[in-house]
């Protein structure tokens, strides 16, 4: 890519109204845009980076055998109706009416909506354990969107949906997507790290949070220091292991670790003084497992060997891409700039010309910069280059 046929309307002047420096970064390399409060446009370079997370995301979650489906952003009430969340909602959701009096609404999540695919298809054991997930556009009303895309209205959530005949099967999925977002977070460049957490509107018994600490975290979070230095599990992780699963859960959740809505002073008096971090997180992703709160609800059964049919056990996982963008550069700058990690950088290098107009460098560096093209390295390239555009990578 030119810098100078590019699209970067990068801007001199901190705008005012960004009080984080994710937010004021994002806006001065002309990342994104904002169009309403909370609601954004990502432009070009803002864009790369979304694509790059929403990408190893993706792998990921294939490689612990979640597949991919696309659900709509609009959904009918009714669905809604079924599960008794429509009204429980409250203003968080955005209640739209169509042109024949029908009552719909801009997808906050998609319980409903995958439970109702899930019912409409399967009907046996054989057929379980299944996982679908999409990367789909979100709306909530927040009170206070704040903070750029950090806490949007409209945001990008990777929502996964598990279903199993009965909890150990339903424990094993929840074990599975745990596991997948250690190396998500990981391969990102930033250390999340999981920690009990409220259910909320989702519902359910059993939660994690995934938080990466920075000082502009909404949560409050006390954990154990073991957490910055545990082992992420490898590539070639067996997902079919439930028991190599639940060691590495088990490691990952031994030590204290707690938002401060759970936290437990009796429990934290408990940790070595040495050992104590009380810092701000961010959350990045979040866990649940509600077994049968959908599925009673709304008739998603399976029938098992014995031929009874069972409500079936579920779950739901959810990860911010647009958060993630944000959060990373909360995670990884100077005073001069982003300090992008490789895997999510816009651009995997910049070519800077430094004689533009004389022949034989003009034609080296357009030479270097095909063969760097060729060798699938993502570059920008001059002339045209300021500093103040350059991507740190
Ligand atoms: C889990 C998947 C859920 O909605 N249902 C489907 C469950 N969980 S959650 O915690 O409410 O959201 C999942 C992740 O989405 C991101 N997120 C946001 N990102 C930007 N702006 C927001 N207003 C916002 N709200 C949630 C977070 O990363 C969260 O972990």
């Amino acid at each position: 890519m030119y810098l100078s046929r590019y699209f970067l309307p990068n801007l001199k002047e901190t705008p005012k109204e960004a009080e984080i420096v994710s937010h004021r970064y994002m806006l001065r390399a002309g990342m994104v845009r904002q169009q309403s409060a909370g609601i954004y446009s990502w432009l070009p370079m803002g864009l790369r980076v979304l694509k790059r997370i929403e990408s190893i995301i993706r792998e990921e979650q294939n490689r612990a055998g979640a597949i991919e489906i696309l659900m709509p952003t609009i959904q009918p009430a009714d669905l809604w109706r079924e599960s008794g969340r429509y009204d429980a909602y409250g203003k968080q959701m955005l209640r739209i009416t169509d042109r024949h009096e029908r009552d719909m609404l801009f997808g906050p999540t998609n319980e409903e909506m995958v439970t109702d695919i899930f019912r409409s298809y399967v009907r046996s054991y054989k057929d379980l354990p299944l996982n679908l997930y999409h990367i789909q556009w979100k709306f909530r009303d927040e009170v206070r969107p704040r903070f750029g895309v950090m806490r949007g209205r409209e945001f990008l959530m990777k929502d996964a949906y598990s279903f199993d005949t009965d909890p150990e099967n339903a424990r094993i999925a929840y074990n599975r997507m745990f596991v997948s977002y250690l190396r998500t977070f990981d391969r990102m460049g930033i250390k999340a790290i999981p920690m009990r957490a409220e259910t909320g509107p989702i519902g359910g018994d059993m939660s994690h949070e995934f938080l990466i600490l920075a000082d502009t975290g909404e949560s409050g979070v006390f954990c154990h220091k073991d957490y910055l230095d545990l082992p992420i599990p490898p590539e070639n992780i067996d997902y079919e292991n439930a028991s190599d699963l639940q060691d590495i859960v088990l490691a990952w959740t031994n030590a204290y670790a707690a938002t401060d809505e759970m936290h437990n002073e009796a429990e934290w008096a408990h940790v070595d003084k040495s050992d104590r971090m009380a810092a701000r997180g961010i959350e990045v992703g979040h866990i649940f497992h509600f077994g049968t709160k959908y599925s009673e609800a709304m008739g998603a059964k399976v029938a098992g060997p014995d031929g009874v049919e069972k409500p079936v056990h579920m779950g739901s996982y959810g990860i911010g891409p647009s958060r993630l963008v944000a959060a990373i550069i909360e995670a990884s700058h100077d005073d001069d700039g982003i300090i992008w990690p490789a895997s999510v950088a816009p651009f995997d290098l910049g070519l800077i010309n430094l004689k533009s107009g004389d022949a034989a460098t003009d034609a080296a560096c357009l030479d270097l910069y095909g063969r760097l093209e060729n060798a699938g390295l993502q570059g920008a390239s001059l002339p045209g280059w300021t500093s103040s555009a350059c991507p740190d990578s």
